[in-house]
């Protein structure tokens, strides 16, 4: 299965790497084609070298929109060196053998990032490379493709121990080829759904480059890795990892949930996380105060969290959190002062991201189920206080309208059911993934007692708290449980076909009650 190259034909855009490889297929006696550019180079740099179209009688034409689509090139590269028939006709027709083919493509993906129009970005749109990856890869039993720079190495140390590519290495290596062709045609159908004004393409488009193989999953018997979708949108995707152990599959997911919710505060705020649920959200003057409100919340599940903050951390801050056994922090940025705190504290991860994620930013939400996905814009919704509806008798206060809409926000970021209490701009009860509503507000009450009772306060902080709610109370118990766990202001989407008769308990408690008309399942 070894194939000693006799012709190859080199087609590169990036010509990194290209003239110490043409150099060194010639010295084994490899007749060179290239296309203009490259052969131009390889010609000054005194590599013997044909053009394609002298090699083919056929010029470039179309300003080079035609330069290797031609049967002399597909034939040399798709036939079966294997049948007479197939040798016969290449005979036949003056086709000669091509047994290796470097090529990568016109920069659409750097066109594309740089900002450039569309005319710009169309023209960097390559044919005639991906077609021939295409055919030298389905031709790899007789055909080496190599697609980047990187592989120059590999293909010349076995052609040099072994005189030709072996099977094993044009089979890894037409692998690879498809998956650059795959993810080069991805990138293509992404830009152009966005020309079309799309933020969210009809048809699923996942131009993943991988950024990180992980040890392992959600679980240690399952495999995964971290693909980063082109967009660099500030977030776990563009994070620096400063110090600590190799993140896992979980931590990122974590740090993503704590990320993308501390995100949605302009206060200074820190999110503490634990299996993807908020355990404890605050906003205060600093990012130190607020942690210490956070922590309040519940601190026993607290404990080994991932802490997120939406502005650069500095010392207080650092102290506070690094007093405490934390997995992963992430931030903005974080001053010197700052990270020789969390340099006192080698496990722990710390992720610098260089801005926030945009809560209101466009963008596909993605899960697989059996035999499919489910895709679905992400949750850029964001409740103000012009879009709430008072609906009972009494209006809140200022001081209940501003924790109103703190807990509202959190809310988004909880699994369903998903019940928050909070006060002075914290959180101080979160009841999360409950089948039943009213579970999730007496679990977040339950909790809140417990946090109080550990802190030796006389009463739960729910007393004197508001409670939000991420969809409709189907039934007044739910809102009762609030008002028992001391709530004295509610605020939920509406819409169930027993709203009157929530109403009228809030009503009845003494509650006041503002509808969002907006609902924020997360599962
Ligand atoms: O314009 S193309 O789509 N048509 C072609 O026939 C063709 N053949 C090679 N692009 C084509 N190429 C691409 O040209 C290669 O993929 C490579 O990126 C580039 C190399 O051009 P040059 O050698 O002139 O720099």
């Amino acid at each position: 299965d070894l194939v000693p190259v006799r012709r190859a034909l080199l087609s590169v855009s990036d010509k990194t790497g290209l003239v110490e490889f043409g150099r060194f297929l010639a010295a084994q006696g490899a007749e060179i084609l290239s296309t203009g550019g490259t052969a131009r180079a390889l010609r000054e740099a005194g590599v013997p070298v044909k053009d394609v179209s002298e090699h083919t009688g056929f010029p470039e034409i179309l300003d080079g929109r035609v330069k290797t689509l031609v049967p002399q090139v597909h034939g040399g590269l798709l036939g079966r060196r294997d049948l007479p028939e197939h040798r016969a006709q290449m005979r036949a027709h003056g086709i000669a053998p091509i047994d290796l083919v470097a090529v990568n493509l016109y920069p659409f993906e750097a066109t594309v990032a740089r900002g450039a129009g569309f005319e710009d970005c169309i023209e960097n749109i390559d044919i005639g490379g991906p077609a021939m990856i295409r055919s030298a890869a389905k031709n790899h039993a007789h055909v080496a493709v190599l697609t980047e720079p990187a592989q120059f190495d590999a293909v010349r140390a076995e052609i040099e121990a072994r005189g030709g590519t072996t099977l094993a290495l044009r089979r890894r290596l037409a692998a690879a080829a498809y998956a650059r062709t795959a993810a080069y045609d991805a990138a293509i159908a992404a830009w152009f759904a966005r020309q079309e004004g799309e933020a969210f393409p009809p048809r699923l488009v996942l131009a993943g480059a991988l950024r990180q193989t992980l040890r392992y999953g959600e679980n240690p018997h399952q495999r995964a890795a971290f693909y980063t979708d082109g967009t660099d949108r500030p977030g776990i995707a563009t994070a620096v990892q400063v110090q600590g152990k190799e993140l896992s599959y979980n931590n990122l997911n974590d740090t993503d949930a704590a990320f993308e919710c501390v995100a949605e505060f302009d206060r200074p705020a820190i999110v503490i996380v634990k299996h993807a649920n908020p355990c404890g959200v605050a906003v205060a003057d600093d990012l130190a105060a607020a942690w210490d409100l956070a922590l309040r919340c519940d601190p026993v599940s607290a404990f080994g969290g991932i802490v997120a903050a939406n502005r650069p951390l500095d010392a207080a801050a650092a102290e506070r959190i690094a007093a405490i056994f934390t997995e992963v922090v992430v931030a903005p940025d974080a001053d010197e002062a700052a990270r020789a705190v969390f340099a006192g504290r080698k496990n722990l991860r710390l992720l610098l991201t260089g801005g926030l994620p945009d809560p209101a930013a466009p963008g596909i939400a993605v899960r697989s189920v059996a035999g499919g996905f489910l895709a679905q814009s992400r949750d850029a919704g964001r409740v103000t206080e012009a879009d709430l509806k008072v609906v009972t008798k009494r209006a809140p206060t200022a001081a209940e309208m501003a924790d109103l809409l703190f807990a509202f926000r959190v809310c988004k970021h909880v699994k369903s059911n998903a019940i928050v209490y909070a006060r002075g701009g914290a959180t101080v009860g979160i009841g999360a993934g409950q089948m039943s509503r009213v579970d999730s507000a007496r679990i977040a009450a339950w909790k809140a007692e417990e946090a109080a009772k550990a802190a030796g306060l006389a009463e739960p902080l729910t007393r004197g708290s508001v409670v939000a709610s991420d969809a409709f109370f189907p039934f007044a118990d739910g809102l009762l449980a609030a008002a028992a766990a001391g709530a004295t202001a509610v605020i939920q989407p509406g819409g169930s076909i027993r709203d009157a008769e929530v109403i009228e308990a809030a009503d009845k408690a003494g509650l006041a009650m503002v509808f969002t008309g907006m609902r924020h399942f997360r599962h």
